[in-house]
């Protein structure tokens, strides 16, 4: 999809803020610092509509990216966020819990992992959590840019087993700083609308 509209429409705290166009949604997972943003960026070809940050647990709420008046991306806090009080912490992933799981527009949560690394217990609780209730899943493996070419496969092994990934979900190797993978990611997101 070439994206010419792509705008913030709500950074929502509370389900009476989400947006009631009735757009399908894709809803970015990943732990904090992963490269959510990037990707959301990369996608719609704008250098920082989503905000990125080296530091870890910055984004807070869910925050809905009108696409071409066609669907919406949403980026979800990372997991794993340890500065966060546990009681927020808690409060906040049934937040997230009750967004993924209970959203009729949801048409697919994209996690997004790191190709350079086995996925981590949160990773795998996610994946699984995501298997458990029956919600379509696009994993997208990124900063492949920070390996070199001849490793990807092996890499996109690791990550397949480590998550013990079910055959049928895509899985696809991604970089913000290239653009590897634009074009399946866009193909895999269209197919779902
Ligand atoms: N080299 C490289 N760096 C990336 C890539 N994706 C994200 N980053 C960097 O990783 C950091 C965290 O990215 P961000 O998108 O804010 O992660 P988020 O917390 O998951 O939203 C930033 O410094 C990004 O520039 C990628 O594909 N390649
Ligand atoms: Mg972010």
């Amino acid at each position: 999809m070439k994206v010419h509209h792509a705008e913030i429409v709500i950074s929502a705290v509370k389900p009476e803020q989400y947006p009631e166009d009735g757009y399908p949604e894709f809803a970015l997972a990943g732990r904090s610092n992963v490269g959510k943003s990037s990707f959301i960026n990369k996608m719609i070809g704008r250098k920082s509509l989503a905000r990125t940050s080296s530091k870890p647990g910055k984004t807070q709420t869910l925050n809905f990216y009108n696409i071409e008046h066609k669907l919406f991306f949403v980026d979800v806090p990372g997991y794993g966020y340890a500065k966060v009080s546990k009681t927020e912490r808690e409060k906040w992933g049934k937040f997230i819990e009750q967004y993924i799981t209970g959203r009729a527009e949801l048409k697919a949560v994209i996690q997004i992992i790191d190709l350079r690394h086995p996925p981590t217990v949160d990773d795998v609780m996610m994946y699984d959590f995501l298997k458990h209730y029956n919600i379509p899943c696009i994993i997208v493996a990124t900063k492949a840019d920070k390996i070199p070419k001849g490793k990807w496969a092996k890499h996109k092994k690791i990550v397949k087993d480590g998550l013990d990934m079910v055959p049928n979900d895509p899985l696809i190797v991604f970089s913000s700083e290239t653009g590897l993978g634009f074009d399946e990611a866009w193909q895999e997101i269209e197919s779902r609308m």
